[in-house]
Order: C-alpha cells, then sequence, then structure tokens
C-alpha cells in the first residue's frame, strides 16, 4: 500500500514528507494506522543512519489503530488501539528476567533497518528506504510492528498523549517508579525539565511524601516544572546546584536523576548526593564523569544507568495510562501538537524551548 511518511534524506537537512510504499504485513507483523507519533531526541540524532543516500524513516513514539494482522498474531485484533514501544525478542536471559529494555537482541530487533531477512518493509520510488526503527518507524501514515511492541490501550486513551508512553515518558516515569523507587521522606534532584525530566517530576508527585528538586537552565521549562508542583527549581546558571542542594535537603539528594547524559551534569548529580544515595543516568551524551572514587565508597553512593525506565512495557505502559486516566500524571501538559507536515515547525519551538515534547498528529 502506499502511505505518506516523513523521511530524512540528510542529517543536515530538512525532513521531506514523501508517499512511499509499504509492505503487507507477514504473520508475524501487524499494520497500524498511526494516528500520532511523538519525536524523541533519539529520531533526532538517528538522521545519521540516512547518510548518504538512503533515506530513514525514523519514529518510535508511535500510537494507532490495528488495521489488520498476519496470520500468526494472537494477541492483537484489527480495532484495537495499541501504543507501539521498543522492540524485544522475549527469549534471551534479560527478556526472561523482565528486563526486555536490556534484550540482547536489542540491536538486531531495533535498529537493524530491514526485516532479518534483509527484505525492506518500505520502499520509495523503487529503492528501499532503512526502515523498522524501533521496530516501527512510524512517522508514517502506517507502520509495521509486531506483537512484542504493540501494546493494546483502552480505546477511551489520547493517542495523542498515549503515544509519548511508548518511549520518553515510560523513561522518566520508569526511572523513577522502576529505578530509583523513592519513598515518603525522599528528596529526589531532577537534573533537565525536557519531555524525560518532566515525566520524571509527574511521576514522583504519585509518590505521597517525595519532594522534588529540577535543575535547567531553560526559563521557560523552569516555570513550567514549578507549575507541575516540583518543591523547588534551580538555575544552574545562576547559582551553585551542589550547594543549594545541599541546603534545601540538609545533607544532599537522597536520589537524583540525569536526564542530560552529560558527564559535567552527572559529576555534579553526583557530588549532590547524600550518603547511601543513588543518581540513575538515562542520557547517552559520551563522555566521562568525574567522579570522585574516594567520596563513592565513603558516602555509599551508587551510580547506576537505567534504559527505557527499566519498564516491562506490557504492564507498565497500561499503569501509567491509568494514573493519566485518573489525572495523577498529567503529561498531556507536556504535549504538543503538530500537523505531520510540520515537523521542522515543531522542532524549532522544541528547540526554542516553548514544546516539551511534539507530537505529529497524521
Ligand atoms: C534511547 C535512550 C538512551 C540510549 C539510546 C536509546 N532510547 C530511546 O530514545
Ligand atoms: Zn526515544
Amino acid at each position: 500500500m502506499q502511505t505518506t511518511a516523513v523521511l530524512s534524506r540528510d542529517p543536515a537537512a530538512p525532513f521531506s514528507v514523501e508517499t512511499v510504499d509499504l509492505d503487507e504485513p507477514r504473520d508475524n507483523e501487524i499494520l497500524v494506522r498511526i494516528v500520532a507519533a511523538g519525536i524523541c531526541h533519539t529520531d533526532l540524532v538517528n538522521r545519521v543512519l540516512g547518510k548518504p543516500d538512503r533515506p530513514v524513516l525514523l519514529g518510535h513514539e508511535g500510537a494507532g489503530v490495528v488495521e489488520s494482522v498476519g496470520a500468526a498474531v494472537t494477541s492483537v485484533a484489527p480495532g484495537d488501539h495499541v501504543v507501539l514501544t521498543f522492540r524485544h525478542c522475549g527469549a534471551c536471559p534479560n527478556c526472561a528476567a523482565g528486563r526486555p529494555a536490556y534484550c540482547r537482541n536489542s540491536t538486531a530487533l531495533n535498529h537493524f533497518g530491514r526485516r532479518p531477512d534483509r527484505s525492506a518493509r518500505v520502499t520509495v520510488a523503487g529503492l528501499p528506504v532503512r526502515d523498522g526503527f524501533f521496530g516501527q518507524s512510524s512517522f508514517a501514515g502506517y507502520a509495521l510492528a509486531t506483537a512484542d511492541n504493540t501494546v493494546v490501550v483502552d480505546p477511551a486513551a489520547d493517542l495523542a498523549v498515549a503515544a509519548s508512553f511508548g518511549c520518553g515518558f515510560q523513561t522518566g516515569a520508569g526511572a523513577v517508579l522502576n529505578a530509583l523507587r523513592p519513598e515518603s521522606g525522599a528528596w529526589l534532584a531532577i537534573y533537565g525539565a525536557g519531555a524525560v525530566g518532566s515525566a520524571a517530576l509527574l511521576a514522583a508527585r504519585t509518590v505521597p511524601g517525595v519532594r522534588t528538586i529540577v535543575v535547567e537552565t531553560a526559563a521557560a521549562r523552569r516555570k513550567l516544572a514549578q507549575e507541575l508542583g516540583a518543591d523547588e527549581v534551580l538555575d544552574p546558571a545562576e547559582i551553585d546546584t551542589g550547594a543549594a542542594i545541599g541546603e534545601i535537603t540538609g545533607g544532599g539528594a537522597t536520589h537524583a536523576l540525569d536526564t542530560t547524559g552529560s558527564p559535567k551534569v552527572l559529576a555534579g548529580a553526583f557530588a549532590a548526593l547524600g550518603t547511601g544515595a543513588t543518581v540513575v543516568v538515562v542520557g547517552l551524551g559520551g563522555g566521562v564523569p568525574e567522579i570522585d572514587v574516594r567520596d563513592l565508597v565513603l558516602s555509599g553512593k551508587t551510580v547506576r544507568g537505567c534504559l527505557e525506565g527499566d519498564a516491562e512495557p506490557s504492564t507498565f505502559i497500561p499503569h501509567l495510562l491509568d494514573l493519566h486516566t485518573r489525572g495523577l500524571l498529567p503529561v498531556d501538559r507536556l504535549v504538543t501538537r503538530f500537523p505531520y507536515t510540520e515537523i521542522e515547525t515543531a522542532l524549532a519551538e522544541q528547540h526554542a524551548g516553548s514544546v516539551i515534547k511534539p507530537v505529529l498528529i497524521w
């Protein structure tokens, strides 16, 4: 079938809206009519995959309605409303241990760019497109997914809000609820108030007695964090955040989340921890943070990474959506909708800081 897609032909050039051909679903595949697709930072950095001459079809926060399913698919039916997330094999030791984000076959399943038999799911003018990004490539009117990355949701859910539970929101909320697990009395410091940090803040607000400190350079994001209920909001350009956090908490944060992946920010977050505290890192900034080994040992601190919020999406996404429906996780406050043809406007507004989570609408 033909559908419209937002392709990247060159990482330095604007995205282009083009008509592509999408293959019929194979036995294990699910054809989804995409209603909404969130834009995540990972989409933008992966534009390089399209270089030099092969377009790449990104998008890994898709949500929509199942159009048809292959003969071997039993868990999903046409008409189901679904959120698409990352793929996992379900059979490796990490999947068996309930940690699908760390699936040993993740690279092959999410980043190969073709089906395992090397056939293209998507072509443009007869030429293959690099497809299957996170098992979906959902910047398109239709996408092919599989049962392992398709989560059926309540048909009453707003798919434009639900879409980013597939990655960004589950990453932030899961880092708090699955990895850090703060309890009443905790002081959680969140570095970066983009989509992941803001979802983390909202998740922390669901745990009674957890207090939050948001560290963010952009004024608009600090203002939103305040509106979303952050107890303290700090501008690292203005003050020594380590000293401020020490004072506010009376000895250091009990928990911290670094959404920036910056070695400098991580080192600051580590230094601002109190005794026995943990900082979780979810961003892939790269580089080596300066961490004082004496402080690490003598204060019993922990630094750990966390992918996709350590989530088991088939249960965690419905749980988060339920919290949202009950008004306890107002992630709709983070979402701004754009027609898919306006992707460049969406990116410009996100870059300017006025938009936290741009979501493309088909
Ligand atoms: C990302 C998270 C950080 C590591 C690379 C993949 N996941 C989705 O955006
Ligand atoms: Zn993502």
